[in-house]
C-alpha cells in the first residue's frame, strides 16, 4: 500500500468522498523542528487510568494516585494556568495495546483542541488509530512500543502523518522500555533515536523511567546526551520536581531540547505551574 492515503480510510481504496482534513498547526506556541527552540515548553501530563486521572511511581500501575476524576476539567485547568501543550497518556491502553481511554480523551479534545496542542500517547499502534486521533482534534501522537517493535509502521506513520508524530523513549539505563514499562527491550536510546530522526518523526520524548513520578529530578545529563546526538528537538520527562529543574533545563536548552513533560510536581504542589512557565519565559526570553 502506498502513503500518504488520499482519505480517511485506509482499506487501501483511496476514497475521495472524504477529502483529509487541514492538520495545519492552529496554535502560536508550536516550534518547528529545530536544533534551538527560543522557548521551553512545559506540558501538563494527564494520564488516564480506568477514565480518572492519576500519577504512577515508576510507571506501576499498583502504585497509583487519583488525582482527579474528571479529565476535560482537569485539562482546562492546565490551560487557565497557561499550558500551551497537553500530553495525555492512555495508561490502560499502553498495557493492552489498543485504546482505552478514548471517550475521555475526546472529551478533553472537544473541550481544549482547537486553544492549545494536545499530544498523546498509550495504545497507539495501527495508522487507523492515528488517523480517528488526528481527526479528533489532536496534534501529536506519540509512539512507544510499536516503534521500537515495527519501525516500519512508525516510517509509513511518518509518511501519511508528516508533522504529527512524535516518538516516546521511555527508558531504564539506556535501554528501551515497551508495553506500558513492563518489558525492557535490547535497544540503546540514543542508536534507536538516531533511527527514527531519519523516518521524519517531529521530536522525541526521553523518559527516564527510574525518575518518574519520584520528585527526584530530571536527568539532564542524559537528555542532552540525545538531543545533541540528534537534531530534531528533545522533551525531557521523568523527575521534575521544582524550579532549579526548569532553572537547569532552560540552561541547556540550546542543545535542542524543546519542553519538559510536568508530572506528580504540579498535582502534589511542589511546582507552580503558571510560575514555572513564567520563569522559564523570563529566562529564554
Ligand atoms: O507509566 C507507564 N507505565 C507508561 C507510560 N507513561 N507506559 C507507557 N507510557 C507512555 C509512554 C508514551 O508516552 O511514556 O505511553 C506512551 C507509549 O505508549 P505505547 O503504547 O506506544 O508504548
Amino acid at each position: 500500500m502506498d502513503w500518504p492515503c488520499t482519505a480517511t480510510s485506509f482499506t487501501g481504496i483511496p476514497d475521495f468522498r472524504f477529502p483529509l482534513p487541514d492538520r495545519s498547526s492552529h496554535v502560536t506556541f508550536s516550534p518547528s523542528s529545530s536544533t534551538s527552540p527560543t522557548i521551553m515548553l512545559l506540558i501538563p501530563a494527564i494520564d488516564l487510568k480506568d477514565g480518572h486521572c492519576v500519577r504512577l511511581k515508576q510507571g506501576d500501575m499498583d502504585q497509583s494516585t487519583t488525582f482527579g476524576e474528571d479529565p476535560p476539567v482537569m485539562a482546562r485547568s492546565w490551560v487557565t494556568k497557561g499550558a500551551r501543550r497537553l500530553h495525555l497518556v492512555d495508561l490502560n491502553g499502553a498495557f493492552a495495546g489498543h485504546p482505552k481511554n478514548e471517550m475521555a480523551i475526546r472529551k478533553i479534545l472537544k473541550s481544549v483542541g482547537g486553544e492549545v496542542d494536545v499530544q498523546l500517547g498509550g495504545g497507539i499502534r495501527d495508522l487507523d488509530t492515528i488517523e480517528r486521533y488526528l481527526d479528533a482534534g489532536l496534534r501529536y501522537v506519540i509512539i512507544g512500543t510499536a516503534a521500537v517493535k515495527n519501525p516500519g509502521f512508525l516510517q509509513d506513520a511518518c509518511t501519511a502523518f508528516g508533522g504529527h508524530i512524535i516518538v516516546g523513549l521511555d527508558a531504564k539505563d539506556g535501554k528501551v522500555a515497551t508495553n506500558g514499562w513492563s518489558k525492557l527491550s535490547h535497544h540503546d536510546v540514543i542508536d534507536l533515536a538516531k533511527k527514527f530522526e531519519d523516518y521524519g518523526v517531529e521530536s522525541i520524548i526521553y523518559t527516564d523511567i527510574g525518575r518518574d513520578g519520584m520528585l527526584s529530578g530530571i536527568n539532564i545529563e542524559a537528555t542532552v546526551k540525545l538531543a545533541q546526538a540528534l537534531t530534531i528537538p528533545v522533551i525531557a520527562s521523568g523527575g521534575l520536581s521544582n524550579m532549579a529543574d526548569i532553572e537547569a533545563l532552560c540552561a541547556v536548552e540550546g542543545e535542542g531540547i524543546e519542553g519538559v513533560i510536568c508530572g506528580r510536581a504540579i498535582y502534589s504542589g511542589d511546582l507552580d505551574f503558571a510560575a514555572a512557565q513564567a520563569r522559564a519565559d523570563e529566562l529564554n526570553g
